[in-house]
This record gives C-alpha cells, sequence and structure tokens, in this order.
C-alpha cells in the first residue's frame, strides 16, 4: 500500500487498520499527522473494497494531543488564517464506519480524534481528558462540544475545566466508550467487530451512521423524517432484497453493495 511518513495503513479484507505513528511525540497530532490521515481517509472513501476502518496508537499512547511544540509559538493570524485543525474535520465527514481503538493517552486532539470516530474500544490502560486549560487554552477540536453531548454537562465540565484524566471504566459509565477490553485484545476485538460491520451491506451502512449522526445535528421531528426517507431508500438496493431473501431461505445473505 502507500506509504506515509506518520502513519500505518494496512488491509485484512474489507477492514483498513491505521496506526497513528509518532512513538516518540506519544502521537502528537502535528500538521503531517493530519495530512497523512487525510490522505489515507481520501483513499479508503473512495475504495469499494474497504467497509470499516480502525483508528488506532500504541499501547502507550492513541494520542496525547496536538502537537504543543509545533503550536507554542503560532500567533492568533497563524492560527486563524489556515484554520489550525480545521482540516480534521475530514475524520468526521468520513462516510464509512471508523472504529477508534484507543490503549493509553487519549488526552487534548487525541480525545477530540477518537470521539470524531463511530464507535470508541478502550483498553483497561485507556486514558481520557481535555488537559488544553492547563495550557492556557480551551479543546479546539470538537471537545468543548462532542464530550458534551457524549458524557452529559456535569462531567464535561469537570474534565474541561479541571484537566483531569478519566480511567476507561470511568469513560464507560459516562457513555464515552462502547466497550473495555485487555489491553492485550484491544485490535483483536476492533478488528472482528469492524469486520462484522464490513460484511453488511455498505450502502445500509453508510446509511445508518449518517442516520445516527444526525440525531446530534437536528430536532426529533426532522431526525425522524430523515430516517423515514433514508429507510425507505433502502428498498432501492439490491441487498435489501437479498438480505431479506436470505432470512426467509434461512441461508446467509451475500451482500454485493449495491
Ligand atoms: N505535543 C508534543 N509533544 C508531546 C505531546 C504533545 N501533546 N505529548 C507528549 N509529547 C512528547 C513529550 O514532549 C516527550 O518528548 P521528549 O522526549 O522529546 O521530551 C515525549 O512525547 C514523551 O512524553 P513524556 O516524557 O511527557 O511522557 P510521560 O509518560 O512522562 O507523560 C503525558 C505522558 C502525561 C501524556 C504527557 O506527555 C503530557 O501531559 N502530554 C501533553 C498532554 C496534553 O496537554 N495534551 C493536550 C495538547 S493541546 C491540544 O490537544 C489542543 C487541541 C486543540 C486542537 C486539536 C487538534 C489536533
Amino acid at each position: 500500500g502507500p506509504e506515509f511518513e506518520t502513519i500505518l495503513l494496512e488491509r485484512t479484507g474489507r477492514v483498513a487498520v491505521l496506526t497513528l505513528n509518532r512513538p516518540k511525540a506519544l502521537n502528537a497530532l502535528n500538521s503531517q499527522v493530519l495530512l497523512d490521515v487525510s490522505a489515507a481517509l481520501d483513499l479508503l472513501e473512495n475504495d469499494e473494497s474497504v467497509g470499516a476502518v480502525v483508528l488506532t496508537g500504541s499501547e502507550r499512547a492513541f494520542a496525547a494531543g496536538a502537537d504543543i511544540k509545533e503550536m507554542q509559538s503560532k500567533s492568533y493570524m497563524d492560527m486563524f488564517l489556515v484554520d489550525h485543525f480545521g482540516g480534521w474535520d475530514r475524520v468526521a465527514a468520513f462516510r464509512k464506519p471508523i472504529i477508534a481503538a484507543v490503549a493509553g493517552y487519549a488526552l487534548g486532539g487525541g480525545c477530540e480524534l477518537a470521539m470524531m470516530c463511530d464507535l470508541l474500544i478502550a483498553a483497561d490502560n485507556a486514558k481520557f481528558g481535555q488537559p488544553e486549560i492547563k495550557l492556557g487554552i480551551i479543546p479546539g477540536m470538537g471537545g468543548s462540544q462532542r464530550l458534551t453531548k457524549a458524557v452529559g454537562k456535569a462531567k464535561a465540565m469537570d474534565l474541561i475545566l479541571t484537566g483531569r484524566n478519566m480511567d476507561a471504566e470511568e469513560a464507560e459509565r459516562a457513555g464515552l466508550v462502547s466497550r473495555i477490553v485487555p489491553a492485550a485484545d484491544l485490535l483483536t476485538v476492533a478488528l472482528e467487530t469492524a469486520q462484522t460491520i464490513a460484511s453488511m451491506s455498505l450502502p445500509s451502512v453508510m446509511i445508518a451512521k449518517e442516520s445516527v449522526n444526525r440525531a446530534f445535528e437536528t430536532t426529533l421531528g426532522e431526525g425522524l423524517r430523515f430516517e423515514r426517507r433514508v429507510f425507505h431508500s433502502l428498498f432501492a438496493t439490491e441487498d435489501q432484497k437479498e438480505g431479506m431473501a436470505a432470512f426467509v431461505e434461512k441461508r446467509a445473505a451475500d451482500f454485493h453493495n449495491r
């Protein structure tokens, strides 16, 4: 596959695994990581043989945040004119499912990146936090919004104003995390989950993701109307016919993602 400076991109079947790989900086997110992740997601989105993506880091760190050394000397104009970090919206706009497989530190931009993903599977050693306040700034890649939607105002205020970390147990209780697994099993479980998703009909998976995400962006009435429309639209797919025929004939469905 293609080579990147700061990430590894591997394929197993219909699943792509994207591994953040700046071990000396605990996978801190600098401009090159953004370029690499964006380029990889462009490839994967356009590749019909990819049904789901796993985004992971190392056992020590998913990502310890935006690269503080890169940001340190920037001015307001430096940040504003290039819309520093705006490019990370690429991850949230990705149309296929992405599973964040998080071990170790997911701090600041690292926590925000994990929250842009669709499912968050945490190793038992995972630590989540928005420590930006300790640097004299605030979350800048969605943390004040997505964390609040995920865990509610009380805990979001607690984390964002004090900068403290929460462990995997607390993150699961709070609703940030889909599942906790032993660190040694993290990638296996994330891959199995991704493979399960990738075995479904891709158009239905993409539309399901879009529909769930609508719940965070609109009113209940609008969201329900959106769901109804896209639900009806799936009856235009060959895979709906195949999926229902397979059920009636008591056999496994053979989806062609059409
Ligand atoms: N940026 C740059 N370098 C980092 C970062 C970072 N965020 N985190 C760790 N590193 C580097 C360290 O400087 C160190 O490098 P060196 O060996 O050259 O000194 C190396 O990684 C290893 O780190 P430590 O020696 O500190 O390892 P420890 O095990 O002692 O501590 C911690 C691990 C607790 C994770 C610690 O490194 C830490 O506190 N890191 C910073 C966490 C943080 O504040 N993150 C928030 C950053 S601000 C942010 O994310 C703003 C978001 C806004 C937009 C987001 C866009 C992506």
